[in-house]
């Protein structure tokens, strides 16, 4: 087992280079210029830290309770992360787009001791008592000591059945995974990271530990300067939504303006048209593939002609069983937190991914989820295998096949795309026709809906469960 550091990572840095900028943040783009950037130094931070601690104890927070955070990413956000780390609690982060009824029950069965979230805030939280970014009124020794083992971060992701798990996460899982990452993709401590995920997920989370673990910079700003943010860090981590976002905004240009030097990309099928177009103006992506439970990517590789997701970092291990991907190592979370308690989250040794992978050509390709698989007229469709062929579609930007209950086939495919234009039924008349040219009949959907806003943009990743609640209402 690897010690990766000594005393808390931020006074590791602190003491090795103090004045190195460890955080940015407060840029705003006006007229295309960057003003209003604050930065802390790794010694100032550390300081800033201590006192936020000390602010969490004289409010009454002990070692192994946990504060439940309701927010976007903000430097509010990765001061109350620090500081509840440095007194040994545990941090939750939940999605604030969530609806107060779905939050409140999220929280109900985290039985969260703590709560934060912004003042402007409109819910009402029945769980936890309400937490302040605090400075202490006397400054004292906060009297925990750095425990890499110690259960750190609580992760929720939704399963299959809608109802998140907790994952827990320590330190060391995290540090692991950083480590495995970084030996794939350089980082080195002069370059920054931009926040461009949330902290409430695992992509976002993982950010926040490559940063720790290099003792690098990382850049946090508000949600409307995103674009410009890009221009100001050597990294970032991105959906493939958003990076296909960010190169249609930017159609025509070169990335003159874009210091940005590699983009880690996953969460979702990658298009391989679409590493093609951001290499073409000089971004170099990264496919990652992970989960929560790893606390982020598992396997990656610099993008190339193929689909695939490339190989097993370090710190991990995968194997592929019956179709299916398993997944092990330093990185896996010690458990699901459910009751007071953590429950393994694996039977045996391998935790079973329920993603359907294939090794070919020396690199893993991501086939689908289990889970998603539907039988049309005795035959098996797998929904991811017809979005990718529909994706190759210029106009369509996401595609997503569910199946629609059918008397004679059980189910038949239909399709949810987001296009450039609106779908019209010329559109439509286009789509079927590349769907006769490059796929077998009976994948091809028998109707196309056009993608509702809300859903699109409610979280990182659109949900099946929500696509096909919306669906039902449709027909
Ligand atoms: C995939 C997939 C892929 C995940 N192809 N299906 O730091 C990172 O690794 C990162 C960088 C940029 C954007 C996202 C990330 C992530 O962490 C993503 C991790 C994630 O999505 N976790 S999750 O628990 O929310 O979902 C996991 C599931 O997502 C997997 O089990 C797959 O089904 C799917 N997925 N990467 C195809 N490249």
């Amino acid at each position: 087992v690897t010690q990766y550091f000594a005393t808390w990572p931020w006074q590791h840095w602190a003491e090795e280079r103090p004045s190195a900028v460890a955080l940015s943040f407060g840029a705003q783009c006006v007229d295309g210029e960057c003003i209003g950037e604050q930065r802390f130094s790794w010694a100032e931070m550390s300081h800033r830290v201590d006192e936020y601690a000390q602010g969490l104890i004289e409010q009454g927070v002990k070692r192994d309770q946990m504060i439940a955070i309701v927010a976007p990413n903000s430097i509010q956000v990765i001061w109350l992360i620090l500081a509840t780390l440095r007194i040994g609690a545990r941090y939750v982060g939940l999605n604030p787009k969530n609806t107060e009824i779905e939050l409140n029950e999220q929280l109900a069965r985290l039985n969260n001791d703590y709560i934060w979230y912004p003042a402007r805030t409109v819910h009402q939280f029945t769980t936890g008592k309400r937490l302040h970014l605090l400075q202490p009124e006397q400054p004292r020794i906060v009297p925990v000591t750095w425990q890499q083992t110690r259960p750190a971060t609580l992760t929720l992701t939704s399963g299959s059945t809608g109802i998140p798990k907790a994952a827990v996460h320590t330190a060391e899982n995290h540090l692991a995974s950083a480590e495995g990452l970084l030996e794939m993709m350089d980082f080195g401590s002069d370059d920054s990271w931009l926040l461009s995920l949330p902290l409430f997920h695992i992509s976002g989370l993982a950010i926040f530990w490559r940063w720790l673990y290099r003792g690098a910079k990382l850049v946090v700003t508000e949600p409307a300067c995103f674009e410009h943010s890009l221009t100001m860090v050597t990294h970032a981590s991105l959906v493939p939504t958003q990076l296909q976002r960010l190169l249609a905004s930017k159609q025509g240009e070169g990335n003159d303006t874009l210091r940005l030097k590699q983009v880690l990309l996953g969460g979702a099928a990658i298009p391989v048209s679409l590493t093609d177009a951001a290499e073409r103006i000089g971004i170099s992506c990264w496919c990652g593939y992970g989960m929560t439970e790893m606390g982020s990517t598992v396997t990656a590789k610099k993008a190339d002609a193929s689909g695939g997701v490339g190989t097993v970092l370090g710190n991990r291990n995968f194997m592929i069983k019956d179709s299916e991907v398993y997944v092990q190592g330093a990185t896996l979370c010690l458990g699901y937190y459910r009751n007071k308690m953590i429950f393994p989250a694996c039977d045996g040794e391998w935790f079973a991914t329920r993603d359907l992978g294939e090794w070919r050509g020396n690199e893993l390709h991501i086939l689908g989820r289990a889970d998603n698989m539907f039988i049309s007229g005795g035959e098996n469709i797998q929904p991811e295998d017809v979005e990718k062929v529909l994706m190759t579609h210029t106009s369509v930007r996401q595609a997503f096949v569910l199946p629609m209950d059918d008397a004679e086939f059980g189910q038949r495919p239909i399709a949810i795309v987001d296009t450039d234009s609106v779908l019209s039924n010329d559109v439509i008349a286009s789509l079927e026709s590349h769907m006769t040219d490059n796929i077998v009949s009976f994948k091809r959907p028998i109707r196309y809906l056009a993608l509702p806003k809300e859903l699109a943009t409610s979280g990182i990743k659109v949900s099946r469960k929500q696509l096909s609640e919306w669906l039902a209402l449709q027909l």
